[in-house]
């Protein structure tokens, strides 16, 4: 039988990974955890290796090198699909997305939507009524936000929180996305989900929770991955424009 998998990528967050796992597993017994570790030098994946030989709910992959989130997850979506897991969970090591919420996102996906669709993807949403964020910086507010709004709009996308990085997928719906198509590494994978979601016709909806800042460790936020996302969502944005008016030509010409 199916069932629930926790996908936790992970660099460098040796006092965060144990705690995390047991509060995982505590919340929710059937769900397994998947630590997806980057060789992280400060021998988190040893860590996990430990945890998952006291838990055989609890798994490991360690990969050479720190190529990404976004390349973690694809890993590891690829891993849980070819065992059977659904839904397939994302969840941060840093503490910031509370796994006591967790059952909140799963009861959300067997409520049908406003138009009575099922659901295929839950987003854990920061902006939206109910949602809340503890000890952000403020400059990290304004980003997220900001980012949000930008990739909502470019990409008419309804998600409020479009960077949001606790989520919940059903298998059917990481089949639907064609995960070969997605190639951002850096957290505008989270945006790219999204976009793909949307152009499978995928129905996603959102839960309020809420994020905590890390306590422990450092963030793995850089220029670098603030510039691939906007360009990506940008050019994505761009291309779709161009699409559809060229479908409306069309429709004109046809018409
Ligand atoms: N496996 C893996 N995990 C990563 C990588 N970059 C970030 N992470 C993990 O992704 C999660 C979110 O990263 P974090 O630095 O907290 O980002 P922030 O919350 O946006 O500041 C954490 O669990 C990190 O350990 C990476 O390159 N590889
Ligand atoms: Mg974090």
């Amino acid at each position: 039988m199916s069932h629930a998998l926790v996908v936790i990528p992970t660099y460098n967050e040796r006092e965060n990974i144990a705690s995390l796992v047991a509060r995982v597993r505590a919340a929710v017994p059937a769900a397994s955890v998947l630590v997806v570790d980057d060789s992280s030098p400060d021998g988190t994946g040893y860590i996990a290796e430990a945890l998952a030989a006291d838990d055989d709910a609890v798994r490991v992959l360690h990969r050479t090198a720190k190529e990404g989130l976004g390349a973690a997850y694809l890993e590891a979506f690829g891993w849980a699909l070819e065992r059977g897991h659904d839904p397939i969970v994302q969840m941060d090591a840093d503490g910031s997305h509370l796994p006591e919420q967790l059952q909140s996102l799963l009861d959300a996906l067997a409520v049908p939507d406003a138009a009575g669709r099922p659901v295929d993807v839950v987003i854990g949403s920061r902006w939206i009524p109910g949602g809340t964020i503890e000890n952000w910086p403020r400059h990290r507010e304004l980003l997220s936000r900001w980012g949000s709004a930008y990739a909502r709009t470019m990409l008419r996308l309804s998600t409020r929180d479009a960077t949001a990085g606790y989520r919940v997928f059903r298998a059917s719906a990481l089949r639907a996305i064609h995960l070969d198509d997605v190639h951002t590494r850096g957290y505008g994978f989270q945006v790219d989900m999204l976009w793909h979601a949307r152009q499978a016709g995928l129905v996603v909806v959102e839960v309020p929770i809420t994020f905590v800042e890390r306590v422990h460790g450092r963030s793995k936020m850089s220029p670098f991955i603030v510039v691939e996302a906007m360009v990506k969502v940008t050019g994505w944005g761009i291309a779709d424009l161009f699409r559809r008016t060229r479908g409306a030509d069309v429709e004109a010409h046809s018409a």
